[in-house]
């Protein structure tokens, strides 16, 4: 018998969609939209509609214990009783050596679930463990967002189909955020403008009226220079400014020295592209700005992220309906995950690493103590953390005892000592709050789990009363933490909602800051004041990107991006193999300038390497990319690349200011064809 279930996409994606699955017996038949999601409205993508290919694919049946040598992939079926007994004595044993912060639970964006996601760090606080600084995806853009606006909310983005002018800065919709595309259209209907503003041409920007390639990492330095068209044309708002911000003559005089003559160079775009934008936006009724993350992983992005915000404040567009900015909207959901992760058990001397630095800490020497076990849960390291070639090492390390709760055989699994198989978001029930959108959803379990699969919370609260805690939350189930969580937000069970979602839209008036913004004294902050005194005062360019070093330019003079790809999700789906298929090996994306000056054709295997590594692609040559820029789009598995790399062994990760974070999007390569290297 067919039957049909409400669920939601766990997917690290701002949707959140709202689906519709079909399933006959313990067999998934089809995903869909739900179109009765006020945001969803029934949209998904495309790689979500083919979900099967995860749940029914080839996945991790049974806990699996290593035989051969590390990432040999050699591995022996063991059952659950003694994985677990294996993990308590590996982790007895370390602490008595080291200490428990020589365990290192490491967790992502496998499923964003309040549940299931962060289910490890009940146990990480419980046992002392080593706490992870989650900085990877967003704290760079919200470090930015928060130092002007203050809060983590705007206007909802479904009021783009309301915006007369839209600007999509530093994101890839069509392959990112495809449910903004409908709300985009219909404002395109009634006269919209659409402008991406982006280094590549990607899919988003073939849509676009106007597609700006800025240089990466310069943002802050459009955004002051449209600030200066908009102060010197009287297009600002003195009377919003006074009321709503700390705008002075200091501010002022620092809009008035970055003129379109001194952005121009630094961005890439002519003097009379910056003013033409200038003037749209200042003439536009209720321009709408969705930021995205591109320009934010870049050592200079928090700044990046700030100056833009700026923009609709000097005019005041703001206020407007359709009008302001968007980046993500976490601050309107009340807090929800203290039950799942007890932060009230945290040891404040407790070590905090950050997440983005994996490679280094496993490979340092000189931590003390050493990272000597690793338990990862919902992420794909191997691949998806900067520097991964030094995250591979550290993995390889014989003293090193990891652990990798997964669904399918992914790059972190493939160097584990043991693998645990791990439920999808059809076989375990969770509560979703969204990055994008403003709803609250609730999922149940709908297929039993796959083989021997067990839940993150399941798994941790298994090794809790083995590691002799018997703490509740370690004896709660998951229905049980369903509904904590909700009692802690004082909101209603889950049987007494009207849908299988709730809505936490702020009133219109909040969501445009009409009643103050974010910070105590309810302003708007074009000064920053930024957590670190080595990062401008001001609103600025902020010159501190790698390509901005002389000395990495002259060795390595191409600029180097890895952006997200419309087929994939970080790695999810990554090892289907329709969708390597349909992706094809590796593409580095080349300028024909940047070709012709080293002589390399289309199709050509290329050597794209810098001082970490070096990794064999195929030159896909295009005028998509600008001159002096080239990139590959992510998702990629080591076995993809002949040295068995992953595609992020070329990201560097140095910490970024001031928060720690990971700079995917700026980094220095050279090219060669593949061939003169090894004559070399
Ligand atoms: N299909 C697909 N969807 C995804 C993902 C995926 O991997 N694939 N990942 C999910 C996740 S975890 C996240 S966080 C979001 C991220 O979604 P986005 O915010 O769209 O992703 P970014 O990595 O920020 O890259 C967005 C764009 O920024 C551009 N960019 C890079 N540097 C700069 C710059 O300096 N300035 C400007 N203006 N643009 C720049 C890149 O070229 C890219 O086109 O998407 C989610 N959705
Ligand atoms: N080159 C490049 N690298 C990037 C980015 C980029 O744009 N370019 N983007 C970065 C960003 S924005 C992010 S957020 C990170 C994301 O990094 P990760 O969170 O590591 O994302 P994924 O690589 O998709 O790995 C998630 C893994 O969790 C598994 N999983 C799914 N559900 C569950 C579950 O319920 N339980 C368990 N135990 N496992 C589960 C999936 O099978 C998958 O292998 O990647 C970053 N890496
Ligand atoms: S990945 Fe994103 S667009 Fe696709 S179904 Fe999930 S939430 Fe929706
Ligand atoms: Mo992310």
């Amino acid at each position: 018998m067919v039957t049909e279930h409400h669920t939601t996409c766990p997917l690290d994606c701002p949707g959140s969609c709202a689906l519709i699955v079909r399933c006959e017996g313990d067999q998934l038949l089809d995903v869909a939209g739900n179109p009765a999601h006020p945001f969803t409205r029934g949209v998904i993508c495309g790689k979500v509609a083919r979900y099967r290919d995860i749940q029914h694919g080839p996945r991790i049946d049974t806990p699996l214990l290593r035989q051969g040598p590390k990432g040999s992939g050699q591995f022996t079926a063991i059952s659950w009783d003694e994985a677990l007994d294996r993990i308590v004595d590996q982790i007895d044993r370390i602490r008595s050596t080291w200490g428990p912060e020589a365990v290192f639970p490491y967790y992502y964006g496998g499923t964003m679930g309040i549940v299931q996601r962060a289910a490890c760090d009940r146990l990480t606080h419980r046992a002392g463990f080593t706490r992870m600084q989650k900085t990877i995806c967003y704290p760079i853009s919200e470090t930015g967002w928060l130092a002007g606006v203050g809060r983590v909310i705007g206007p909802s983005a479904t009021e783009l189909r309301d915006s007369d002018l839209i600007i999509l800065w530093g994101i890839n919709a069509a392959s990112t955020h495809i449910n903004l595309m409908p709300f985009i259209k219909e404002a395109r209907q009634q006269g919209a403008r659409l402008i991406v503003i982006d280094p590549y041409r990607n899919r988003t920007a073939r849509l676009a009226d106007v597609h700006l390639a800025i240089q990466p990492g310069s943002d802050a330095a459009l955004a002051l220079a449209m600030m200066h068209v908009l102060l010197t044309e009287h297009r600002i708002d003195r009377d919003y400014l006074r009321q709503y911000s700390d705008y002075d003559d200091t501010i002022e005089q620092q809009i008035r020295r970055c003129t379109p003559e001194w952005a121009a160079p630094i961005t890439g775009l002519d003097v009379t592209a910056i003013e033409q934008l200038a003037r749209w936006y200042g003439a536009a009724r209720a321009p709408f700005i969705r930021i995205g993350m591109g320009m934010s992983r870049h050592a200079n992005g928090a700044v990046n992220v700030h100056a833009i915000t700026c923009l609709p404040t000097l005019t005041g567009a703001w206020r407007q309906r359709g009008g302001g900015a968007l980046l993500a909207t976490g601050d309107a959901f009340p807090a929800l995950d203290a039950p799942v992760r007890q932060p009230s058990w945290i040891r404040p001397d407790s070590r905090l690493l950050d997440m983005s630095r994996l490679g280094h800490w496993l490979t340092d020497a000189s931590l003390t103590p050493p990272i000597a076990m690793l338990m990862v849960f919902n992420a794909n390291p191997a691949a998806s953390c900067p520097d991964a070639g030094r995250v591979v090492r550290g993995l390889q390390r014989p003293d090193l005892f990891t652990v990798v709760h997964e669904q399918v055989m992914s790059d972190s699994a493939r160097l584990a000592d043991l693998i645990l198989p791990a439920t999808t978001f059809l076989e375990h029930e969770d509560l979703y709050k969204s990055y994008g959108q403003y709803t609250l959803q609730h999922a149940k379990a709908i297929l039993p789990p796959w083989r021997q699969a067990r839940c993150n919370h399941d798994v941790v609260n298994e090794l809790a009363r083995r590691l002799g805690y018997q703490d509740e939350p370690f004896q709660w189930d998951v229905a049980a933490m369903v509904q904590q969580v909700l009692q802690s937000a004082h909101l209603p069970p889950t049987e007494n909602w009207p849908d299988p979602w709730l809505d936490f839209t702020p009133d219109e008036d909040r969501a445009h800051f009409r009643t103050g913004f974010g910070h105590t004294d309810g302003r708007f902050h074009f000064y920053p004041h930024w957590p670190s005194d080595s990062m401008p005062r001001l609103p600025d360019h902020w010159p501190v990107n790698q390509r901005d070093r002389p000395q990495q330019r002259s060795r390595y003079p191409l600029a180097f991006m890895v952006p997200p790809a419309h087929d994939v999700l970080n790695t999810t789906f990554s090892h289907v193999s329709t969708t390597r298929q349909r992706r094809g090996p590796p593409a580095l994306w080349l300028h024909p300038d940047d070709a012709a000056a080293r002589a390399i054709e289309e199709g050509m295997q290329v050597a794209v390497y810098n001082d970490q590594a070096s990794l064999t692609m195929t030159a896909h040559i295009t005028t998509d990319v600008t001159a002096g820029l080239c990139l590959c789009e992510a998702g990629y598995n080591a076995e993809d690349f002949p040295e068995r790399l992953p595609l992020n062994a070329l990201t560097h990760a140095e910490p970024v200011a001031p928060v720690g974070g990971a700079a995917f999007h700026d980094n220095c390569v050279e090219v060669r064809a593949a061939s003169f290297l090894q004559t070399l």
